[in-house]
């Protein structure tokens, strides 16, 4: 087998690193067994699961790469009104959607010379998605349709307080907690890692299809709504605030009636970047809301990255 070789952007948003792939990905147009041709994102997906999972590894895993780090593998998109398809994926999975990730995809084509601003539609594997670029360079997603699944959730953790529970979905699938002590949130990472863990573990008993936990408690800055500590699948702790995370959150305020549309909530994360969010209603009878996430990410490097078949970790480092 030859090298490999992959032209990435990498950016971060709010501290969250997204590796976008812009050369070098697999061809996703067809099937390369059955040669079936591959017209949704969804479909690509699958093809990418199945047939090419080693370059996920490879790609955001050590020693390239990292726990913390989301790829986004730009593909083509045949859905009507769409400028590009994207597939989001970390160290051990694909995800549904990513906000952090998209404002990242969104600066990489600024920066590419792809678009400049105005609004635009990309595609995922859980729908589309309205983006704006403004001029500052901010971006706004309009989010897919997010909403509450369940609330107030009894989950009774050995040696902890009952917590409250709502699961949410905003892209992806949340278990959202308010700490019951608002110091919480002031303790060291590695122990809201393991208590998020331990929520998760719990909720999944009853709700499998929760992949990410969510944390609230006070913002450190007054001029913020609430700031929230997220785990995602792979065991690292998002740096931004989490956009479908946050997609999430609003559903729930929506939901309790704690947050009018059009108003604006802003997120703070456990390094205190921040998210602006606001929906409007897209059923009130069913909770489903359209939620607008704003942020801003930066490109740190536009390099190659090489898969040598010779290296013992070509395919990524698994822990
Ligand atoms: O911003 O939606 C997000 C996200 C999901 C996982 C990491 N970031």
């Amino acid at each position: 087998m030859n090298h490999l070789d992959f032209r990435v952007i990498d950016s971060h948003t709010g501290g969250e690193p997204t590796r976008t792939i812009v050369e070098g990905g697999p061809d996703l147009s067809c099937d390369p067994i059955s040669g079936r041709p591959l017209s949704t994102v969804g479909e690509k997906l699958d093809c990418l699961r199945e047939h090419f999972d080693g370059y996920r590894r490879a790609l955001v895993n050590e020693p390239r790469g990292s726990e913390v780090m989301v790829g986004a593998l730009l593909v083509p998109t045949h859905t009507h009104g769409c400028l590009q398809g994207v597939i989001f994926f970390n160290n051990v999975g694909y995800l549904g959607m990513c906000g952090h990730g998209t404002i990242g995809v969104m600066e990489t084509l600024r920066y590419l010379g792809q678009i400049v601003p105005g609004k635009i539609q990309l595609d995922t594997c859980v729908g589309t998605v309205g983006v704006e670029l403004h001029s500052d360079r901010r971006v706004s997603i309009e989010n897919v349709a997010s909403y509450r699944a369940a609330s107030q959730i009894r989950l009774d953790l050995e040696n902890l307080p009952t917590l409250m529970a709502d699961v949410a979905y905003g892209g992806n699938w949340f278990c959202l907690v308010q700490c019951p002590d608002p110091s919480w949130l002031d303790r060291p990472a590695k122990d809201l890692l393991s208590l998020s863990d331990r929520i998760l573990k719990q909720i999944r008993l009853q709700f499998p299809q929760v992949d990410h936990v969510e944390l609230f408690g006070p913002p450190i800055d007054p001029m913020n709504d609430s700031r929230s500590f997220v785990l995602c699948p792979g065991g690292a702790y998002d740096r931004s605030p989490c956009g479908t995370g946050t997609s999430a959150k609003l559903a729930c305020l929506a939901a309790d009636g704690k947050l009018e549309p059009a108003t604006t909530w802003r997120q703070e994360s456990i390094i205190g970047s921040v998210f602006e969010a606001s929906y409007e209603w897209l059923d009130r009878s069913q909770g489903h809301i359209a939620p607008t996430i704003s942020s801003k990410a930066f490109v740190n490097a536009d390099c190659r990255v090489i898969i040598d078949p010779d290296d013992p970790f070509a395919w990524g480092i698994h822990h």
